[in-house]
Parts: C-alpha cells; sequence; structure tokens
C-alpha cells in the first residue's frame, strides 16, 4: 500500500513521465513496510523495438524475483529521468536504477541519491561522471565493440577493392552512450583503410520515422551511396522504406548494416534488405534483479557487467528467427 505522500508524488510523476507500479507492496517508506524490495526504475522511453523488449524483460523479472519496480518511462527526456529519480528518492525506495538518455549531467541528482543513501544502478547506457562512487554497478553493452563488428563486417565484405566505399551514417540519440560509441567503434576500424569514407552523419534518434527522414535528405544529397550504417534496427528499417520509395535496392545497391538484432530487424536481414546486425542484447532483466538483490543484501557486486552478444548474417538470420525472444 503506498502511503499518501507517495501517491501524490506518483501523480505529480505522471505528468512528467509515465509511472507504473509492479508488483506487490512492499520496501521502504515507499511501500506497505514489509521486507520486499522496492526497486525505482527511470526507462528512457519507449522509442523502438529494443527499448520495448527492454522494458519487458525488467517488468517480468521484477514480478519473478518479487521486487516491486516503480517503473517511470522519461519519452527520451532527461529531465523526465531527474523528475522520476528525485521521486524515487522522496518516496525511499530501496535502490535505484535507470538508462540514461545521454551521458551528461547526472552529478547532481546521484549525489542527492548517493546522500540519501539510496544505491544506484547503471543499465544499459552508461554517465560521463568521474565519481564512480555515484553507482554501484554498470550492466549493459560494449557499444565501442558493437561499432567494431560492424567496421570489421565491412572491412571483409570489401577485402581486396580499391574503389572508394561512400558511407552513410544514421547515429542514435545525440550525446547517448550507443551514439558516441558506435560511431567511434565504427570509426576505428573503417579509418585503417583510406577507401573507406563516411560521406553523411546525422542523428536518427533511434527511431524508424527519423531514419527514414534522414535517409530521405542523404538520398537526395548524394547520388553515389554504397552502405549504409545505422546504430539501430529501427533507423535502418526506416531508412529501408525511404530507399525503396526512390527505387533503390536495400541490401543490393546500398549495403546496411545495424545493431541491435530485434525481430523487425532480423527478419529483414533474412529477406536480404539488411546484410549484417551486431547484436545488442536488451534482455537485462534477470541479471538486474540479481545485481539488485546482491547490492540490497550488502554484497559487493562487480563496477562492470558487460552482456554477451553476438552477429548475424543474412544465412545465420533465417536459421534463428524461429527461436528469438524479441
Ligand atoms: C542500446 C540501447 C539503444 C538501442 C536502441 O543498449 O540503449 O537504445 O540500440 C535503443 O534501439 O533505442
Amino acid at each position: 500500500m503506498i502511503r499518501r505522500a507517495s501517491a501524490v508524488l506518483a501523480a505529480g510523476l505522471l505528468a512528467a513521465g509515465s509511472l507504473a507500479a509492479c508488483g506487490g507492496g512492499g520496501g521502504g517508506d515507499a511501500g506497505s513496510g514489509d521486507d520486499q524490495i522496492v526497486l525505482g526504475f527511470s526507462q528512457v522511453g519507449a522509442e523502438s523495438g529494443w527499448r520495448t523488449a527492454n522494458t519487458k524483460s525488467i517488468q517480468d523479472a521484477a514480478a519473478e524475483a518479487g521486487i516491486r519496480l516503480q517503473f517511470s518511462d522519461a519519452q527520451q527526456q532527461q529531465e523526465n529521468q531527474i523528475s522520476a529519480i528525485r521521486s524515487f528518492i522522496q518516496q525511499q525506495v530501496d535502490i535505484i536504477a535507470f538508462s540514461p538518455v545521454v551521458e551528461s549531467g547526472w552529478d547532481t541528482v546521484l549525489i542527492e541519491a548517493k546522500d540519501a543513501e539510496i544505491p544506484v544502478i547503471l543499465t544499459d547506457r552508461a554517465v560521463d561522471s568521474t565519481d564512480t562512487s555515484l553507482w554501484r554497478t554498470f550492466i549493459g553493452s560494449d557499444f565501442v565493440e558493437e561499432g567494431r563488428k560492424a567496421g570489421q563486417w565491412l572491412v571483409e565484405e570489401y577485402e581486396g577493392t580499391t574503389e572508394p566505399v561512400r558511407i552513410v551514417e544514421l547515429q542514435g540519440t545525440t550525446g547517448s552512450a550507443p551514439a558516441n560509441d558506435r560511431r567511434d567503434g565504427f570509426a576505428e576500424i573503417i579509418s585503417a583503410d583510406p577507401k573507406f569514407e563516411v560521406i553523411a552523419s546525422q542523428t536518427g534518434n533511434f527511431t524508424r520515422a527519423e531514419g527514414r527522414q534522414v535517409m530521405e535528405a542523404f538520398l537526395q544529397a548524394h547520388s553515389d551511396i554504397d552502405v549504409l550504417y545505422a546504430h539501430n534496427d529501427d533507423m535502418g528499417l526506416g531508412a529501408i522504406e525511404a530507399i525503396e520509395a526512390a527505387g533503390i535496392t536495400p541490401g543490393e545497391d546500398i549495403k546496411i548494416i545495424t545493431v541491435d538484432a530485434v525481430r523487425d530487424g532480423m527478419q529483414a536481414l533474412a529477406d536480404g534488405k539488411i546484410n549484417f546486425i551486431v547484436e545488442c542484447s536488451p534482455l537485462l532483466g534477470p541479471q538486474l534483479m540479481d545485481l539488485v538483490q546482491r547490492v540490497h543484501a550488502g554484497e559487493e557486486v562487480p563496477a562492470r557487467v558487460v552482456t554477451e552478444e553476438t552477429t548475424f548474417t543474412q544465412e545465420q538470420a533465417a536459421e534463428v528467427l524461429p527461436e528469438r525472444q524479441y
């Protein structure tokens, strides 16, 4: 049973983002007072198939672990995440976890959580704070390595050629760790050969609609695009709509590399419209709840937990599609 003060705060949060309580009662002052852990979670938003799968993984794992989840959707706005974290502090939840929409601007609110003696766990994306005491652990992918894997496939695909390879890049949300790191990892690998040139790079904010809009602009500005590197499947799928509308064949006239490996992306890969996908697993829920329980119990946890993931070719996508969870 949430006390009246928390219910009022929760109503305030609805205006800032969207807040939902999942699971039973329990926790510190935010719950019925039994020993159930109360976890405040601030999610980036619902911008992509990856995010939807990530949210489901977190909500299902919290229910499975008997953890009371106070869930807030920030609609990709940092100020909504900061408001949600402040509300969790006022509700005196046991633990706060969040996926930071961008890397910078978190020190003040994380210091407030530390002063309130509420442990913080980073999930999915990192922050650029230099004070690593502000969070207990960070569980998520190595986005630089994901960018390297994308670049490595391209190097191998064009092995032995000398003609220029003109690349356009659909970047993720400006200032986010996945956008910065996937850009850097990819650039690190292709910079070894001057035939590779990124002729245009612009954010599509990880959404299908913006991916289509930016690709339309790329196509109007450049008649000689060889490759699209999209930082997630959703932007790649939006770009495919623009490419096909221009009478160009995706996967053949323009080779496409994306990141995530959600179902729609894997289907396009199996259909030959995408050439290679670097997996980024959204299924962080079970590991997150294990970390929550260990932190709550006062156990030491690793500062960094890197999620395991792989890559997929067109042939591999056709094989694994039936068993994909998301
Ligand atoms: C990556 C995650 C990214 C996905 C996108 O861990 O933060 O955000 O790659 C999602 O699909 O929008």
